[in-house]
């Protein structure tokens, strides 16, 4: 694949840690199954045994610090398998699939987080992915606020969810970006608000986007 192509019934959820994603794909799915819609959800880095094994091996605390490079190519690696047999298959059969973050997150957290060269991201993305999302909802929010959302959750927090504000402050920085260079695909949701309008504001764009075609 070496040209990207965009998938009308693909849509991501971009943005920072406990901006809500999860939340909203609920309320997505709900919307799109009462239209009669065939849905597949699935998350990135995952959405494939194997790459839900790669997903463990990046997020898990107890392995080695991955140097950037590392942390980008099994990033790649991951969603090379879930294009192929998650996405790509669904797609053909006529479903739509939400993903639970996609490309634009190795943007913000290895090119925007690490400082690796977004030029090496965009040539990954044409040779590796070769697909971009018809839309993109970015649930934006303050990092410190979103970071106390996930604070207050019983998990252990992951390798990523452990480094510091300015790493998270740098994705954002780099997520705004991509929305404002690509204003037809990206949808900035104001994720601070309560859940009901923030997943009624997310419906309201994909429902939208579906009677457009
Ligand atoms: N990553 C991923 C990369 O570095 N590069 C990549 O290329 C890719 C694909 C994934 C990590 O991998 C990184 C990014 C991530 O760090 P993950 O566990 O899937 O790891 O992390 P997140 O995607 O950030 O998932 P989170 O669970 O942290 O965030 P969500 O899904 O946005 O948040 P959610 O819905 O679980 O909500 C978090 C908490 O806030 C509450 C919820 O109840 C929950 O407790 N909440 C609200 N509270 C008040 N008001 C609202 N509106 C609320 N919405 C949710």
């Amino acid at each position: 694949m070496t040209t990207l192509q965009t998938k009308s019934r693909f849509i991501t959820l971009e943005g920072g840690e406990g901006a809500g994603k999860s939340t909203v794909i609920t309320a997505l799915r709900d919307a799109l199954e009462t239209a009669g819609e065939n849905v597949v959800c699935t998350r990135e880095p995952g959405g494939t045994p194997l790459a839900e094994e790669i997903r463990s091996l990046l997020l898990d605390p107890q392995h080695e610090a991955a140097a950037p490079h590392t942390e980008l190519l099994l990033m790649f690696a991951a969603r090379a398998q879930h294009v192929r047999q998650t996405i790509l298959p669904a797609l053909e059969r006529g479903a739509w699939v939400i993903s639970d973050r996609f490309t634009d997150s190795s943007y913000a957290y290895q090119g925007g987080g690490r400082g690796l060269d977004a030029a090496l991201i965009a040539e990954l993305e044409r040779q590796v992915v070769g697909i971009v999302p018809a839309m993109t909802l970015l649930l934006d929010i303050d990092v410190h606020e979103g970071r106390v959302r996930t604070n207050t959750r019983d998990l252990w927090p992951d390798r990523i969810e452990r480094e510091q504000e300015d790493f998270f402050a740098r994705a954002r920085g780099v997520f705004l970006l991509r929305a404002q260079a690509e204003p037809d695909r990206f949808r900035v949701i104001d994720a601070a608000r309560p859940r009901e309008q923030v997943a009624a504001d997310a419906v309201a764009h994909l429902l939208a986007l579906r009677a457009s075609r």
